[in-house]
C-alpha cells in the first residue's frame, strides 16, 4: 500500500484484504488525494484493541482520520466525502440518486452476500457444508443483476466512472475467492 506523508494527508485505517478498505484507497488514488495507510488487521484483532475502540467506537475498518483529526467510518460514507465536488459524483440529482441507489444496494445486498461468502471460504476456510446454503444463490442473483445492468453500458450510472462503479468493483473482483463463477 502506498504511504504518502503530506501535511494535508488523510490517514486510512485499513486492512489490505478488505474490499471495503480497497474502495477508499481506489477513490483516493483516482483523485490523487494524499493519504497515509495504517495497516489494521481484523484477523489479528487490531480493530478490537482498547486504543482503536476508544477512538473509533464502531471498531471497524475502513476508518479515516482527516488532516484536522476528525474521523469518519463506513466505506461508502467515506467515498461520498472524498468524492464530493469531483467527477466521481454526478451533479444531476437523478443520476446522483442512482449512485446512492447502487451504494445502498452494495451494502445491503452485494457486500452482505459476496463478501460474506468470500470471508467464510477464503479466510475462515469453512467447508461448503458449513456455509449457509442460501448465500450462494443470493450472491449469484446479485452478480446477475449487475451483469444484466452492465450488458449495454460501460458504467453503472451515466456515461462516466462514479463512486458506484468503485464501490461495486471492490468485492465483485474478489467473488471467485468465494467460489463464485465470474466467467460471464
Ligand atoms: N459497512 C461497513 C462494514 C465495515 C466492515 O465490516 N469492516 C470489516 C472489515 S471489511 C471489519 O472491520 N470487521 C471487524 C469487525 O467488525 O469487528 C463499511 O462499509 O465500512
Amino acid at each position: 500500500m502506498p504511504e504518502r506523508g503530506a501535511d494535508r494527508a488523510i490517514t486510512i485505517y485499513g486492512d489490505r484484504i478488505s474490499g471495503n478498505c480497497d474502495k477508499v484507497h481506489f477513490v483516493a488514488d483516482h483523485l490523487g488525494l494524499p493519504y497515509r495507510w495504517v495497516e489494521t488487521s481484523v484477523i489479528a484483532g487490531a480493530t478490537r484493541t482498547a486504543e482503536f475502540l476508544a477512538r473509533y467506537p464502531a471498531g471497524q475498518v475502513p476508518t479515516v482520520v482527516l488532516a484536522d483529526g476528525r474521523a469518519l467510518a463506513q466505506s461508502n460514507a467515506i467515498l461520498l466525502y472524498l468524492a464530493a465536488g469531483s467527477d466521481l459524483l454526478p451533479s444531476a440529482p437523478y443520476d446522483r440518486a442512482l449512485v446512492d441507489q447502487w451504494l445502498f444496494w452494495e451494502q445491503n445486498t452485494h457486500e452482505t452476500t459476496i463478501a460474506a461468502r468470500r470471508y467464510r471460504k477464503s479466510y475462515l476456510k469453512l467447508p461448503e457444508a458449513e456455509i449457509d446454503p442460501s448465500l450462494k444463490p443470493r450472491c449469484e442473483r446479485a452478480l446477475d443483476l449487475m451483469e444484466r445492468h452492465s450488458a449495454a453500458r460501460r458504467f453503472l450510472v451515466g456515461e462516466r466512472l462514479s463512486v458506484a462503479d468503485i464501490a461495486l468493483v471492490a468485492y465483485t473482483r474478489m467473488a471467485s475467492e468465494g467460489g463464485l463463477d465470474l466467467e460471464k
